[in-house]
């Protein structure tokens, strides 16, 4: 398969990302020898290059990412974003000072589909440092999207922090009234994932989405006329500055948008870790497969997870 792991990642995570990629191998990987493709918004050092070599015999790329795809338009005003990204600041939401934050998200929202080095792919995995596999995966995880139409695969859902995105929905409401030869090439509400992310009839955006820090998905979803035009949209409306949306909101509506509900995929069967979340497939079937402990699956936290993040929408 034309398929490769992504991974967004610093020097100074060498450590963490080592500890992913190890697990990856152990649980996935050594089976099926998929490439690797390591992007930084630096050079990557000799270091991180031949000790990440040294843990796979799959073929590694590594790149830099240009200014164009992590850099301020020259639309930004990017006083504005300092006053924006301050005043966010004191409602204390995670990142909301960060300028290297936002330039992630946007990067990830709009341009790694647009790297170079992932020309060669129609599927990826996205990893990131610092997370735990906890399952054996035996079958082409890869193989299995294509033969099954599935262009979007996860495995956790959350909630946005709301204070992360104010204006977010109305610009996707704006960019759909703008764009209809866009909205006329979508499935049917009925058939999408739309009310997934819709509140109040469709009024509000109620927050969930899909963690995008695990994600196997098709290249050729973003790279579509369709996305490619939603992107530019939000992209020009300053958002990602202004505010501090994050590619999973994006990437979840947008998708909800776009796709049939049938081209989702849950990966019930890859037990995974990031940060104090967990999924573990509880299913008695995968117990001699995973290491992770049903009990922790968020699935059962899921009610306790939107009475912490979610205080202003629903
Ligand atoms: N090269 C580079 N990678 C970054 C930067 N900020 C975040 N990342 C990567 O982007 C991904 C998401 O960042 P992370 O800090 O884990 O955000 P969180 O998962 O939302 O808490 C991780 O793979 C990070 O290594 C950055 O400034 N430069
Ligand atoms: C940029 O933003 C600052 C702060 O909000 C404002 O005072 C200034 O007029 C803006 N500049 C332009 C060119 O719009
Ligand atoms: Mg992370």
């Amino acid at each position: 398969m034309r398929a490769c792991f992504v991974v967004l990642v610093r020097n100074n995570e060498l450590q963490g990302i080592k500890n992913t990629v190890t697990q990856i191998e152990a649980r996935f990987n050594k089976r099926f020898n998929y490439p690797y493709v390591f992007l930084n918004d630096d050079y990557f050092t000799d270091e991180f290059i031949n000790e990440i070599s040294s843990l796979t015999t799959a073929q590694v790329n590594f790149g830099k990412v240009d200014q164009q795809m992590w850099g301020y338009p020259s639309y930004i005003n990017q006083t504005h974003a300092a006053v924006q990204r301050a005043e966010l600041a004191a409602q204390g939401v995670p990142y909301a000072d960060s300028e290297s934050y936002r330039h992630m998200c946007r990067f990830q929202s709009g341009f790694f589909f647009r790297h170079p080095l992932l020309d060669a792919y129609d599927y990826y995995w996205r990893i990131e440092p610092d997370v735990d596999y906890h399952c054996d995966i035996d079958y082409d995880v890869f193989r299995y999207m294509k033969d099954n139409g599935k262009k979007y695969g996860f495995n956790i859902a959350f909630r946005e922090y709301m204070a992360t995105v104010p204006s977010l929905w109305q610009t996707v409401l704006d960019f759909q009234k703008s764009h209809p030869e866009v909205v006329k090439q979508l499935p049917q509400v009925k058939d999408s994932l739309w009310n997934f992310v819709a509140g109040n009839n469709g009024d509000s955006y109620n927050s969930c989405h899909f963690w995008t820090n695990f994600e196997i998905a098709s290249l050729d979803l973003w790279r579509s006329n369709e996305y490619l035009k939603f992107f530019n949209y939000l992209d020009r409306s300053g958002g990602f500055f202004y505010e501090r949306w994050g590619d999973a909101p994006v990437h979840s509506i947008a998708a909800a948008m776009m796709l049939k509900k049938d081209e989702f995929h849950f990966f019930n069967d890859i037990g995974y870790r990031h940060t104090a979340y967990t999924h573990c497939p509880t299913e008695s079937i995968y117990r001699d497969k995973c290491s992770c402990n049903p009990d922790d699956n968020f699935g059962k936290i899921i009610y306790y997870g939107r009475g912490e993040l979610n205080s202003e929408s629903d």
